[in-house]
C-alpha cells in the first residue's frame, strides 16, 4: 500500500494583490494541492484588501494574524494611506481579521511543524535570516505568544519580511528555518512566491518522506499598477517600484 501523502502550500504576505493571489491559487489547483494555509498580512499596500480577504476565507484551511492585519483592524489607522486602505475594508471583515489566530501547530512526517507571521516573540518582532544564531533558534521556542502546551516544534515555517528561504540547520541537527515568501508584495525577486510541504498528515514516523518546496510565479505586474492608479490610491509609485523591482518602499531614492 502506497503512502498517503498530504500537500500544503503555506502562503504569506499577499497585502492586497489579488491578481497575484488568483495566479498563486491556479497554481495550487493545478498541482493538486490538499490545503493552504496562510499566514497573514492580507491588505495594505495593494489595490484589493477586501477581495483578498474575501478569497483567504474562502479557500484558506488555516488564517492567521499578521502586523498589517494588527495595523488595519486598529480603531484609526495611524496615516492617511493606511486610512485609505482600511476605510474600504468594512466592520465585519474587521472583526474577522481581529479574532485570528497568532500560531498554528500541526505534525508531517514525524515533524512537529509551527507556524506565525514574524516570529515566536510576537507580530512586532522581526527576524532575518542574517540575524545571530541564538536570535534564529529562538523562533523554535515556546512562548507566551506561541503557548507553552505544544512540543518544540522542528521546523518553523514564517512570513513578515517579504524575503523567501530554506534554512536546515548545520547545529542543532534537525532544526529546519523556512520563509514562505511574499504573494503579493515580494521584496526577494518580483514574482509571486509561495512554499509547498509534502508529508504523512499527523504520522509520527520521520520515516516517511518530506520536502519543502520553493515556488516562484510570474504574474501581470502591471495589471495591478494600473488598478492601484485608476482608484487612485496612496502611495501607488512606490508599490508599482516594489512590484517591478523588489526593491522596499524604505529603500527607493526618494522624489526630487
Ligand atoms: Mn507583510
Amino acid at each position: 500500500m502506497g503512502l498517503d501523502y498530504t500537500r500544503i502550500a503555506v502562503i504569506s504576505d499577499i497585502h492586497g494583490n489579488l491578481t497575484a493571489l488568483n495566479a498563486v491559487l491556479a497554481d495550487i489547483r493545478a498541482r493538486g494541492i490538499d490545503r493552504i494555509f496562510n499566514l497573514g498580512d492580507m491588505d495594505g499596500k495593494g489595490p484589493d484588501g477586501p477581495e483578498v480577504i474575501d478569497r483567504c476565507r474562502d479557500t484558506c484551511s488555516v488564517n492567521l494574524f499578521g502586523n498589517w492585519d494588527d495595523l488595519m483592524t486598529r480603531p484609526n489607522a495611524e496615516n492617511p494611506a493606511m486610512r485609505w486602505h482600511q476605510a474600504r475594508l468594512g466592520k465585519e471583515r474587521m472583526a474577522w481579521l481581529r479574532q485570528l489566530p497568532t500560531t498554528y501547530d500541526f505534525r508531517l512526517s514525524g515533524r512537529h511543524i509551527r507556524l506565525f507571521h514574524a516570529s515566536a516573540q510576537g507580530i512586532w518582532n522581526r527576524v532575518f535570516p542574517h540575524n545571530d544564531h541564538n536570535i534564529l533558534l529562538g523562533m523554535f521556542e515556546n512562548t507566551a505568544f506561541t503557548g507553552y502546551d505544544h512540543p518544540r516544534p522542528d521546523i518553523v515555517g514564517y512570513g513578515d519580511i517579504h524575503h523567501a528561504f530554506i534554512m536546515p540547520f548545520f547545529t542543532p541537527k534537525n532544526k529546519t528555518l523556512f520563509n514562505a515568501g511574499s504573494v503579493g508584495n515580494p521584496l526577494d525577486e518580483p514574482r509571486a512566491t509561495y512554499v509547498i510541504l509534502e508529508g504523512v498528515w499527523d504520522d509520527e514516523s520521520w520515516d516517511s518522506p518530506f520536502s519543502i518546496e520553493l515556488v516562484r510565479l510570474p504574474y501581470d505586474v502591471e495589471s495591478v499598477i494600473q488598478r492601484a492608479r485608476a482608484l487612485n490610491m496612496p502611495q501607488t509609485d512606490a508599490l508599482a517600484i516594489e512590484l517591478r523591482k523588489a526593491i522596499y518602499r524604505g529603500m527607493q531614492k526618494p522624489a526630487s
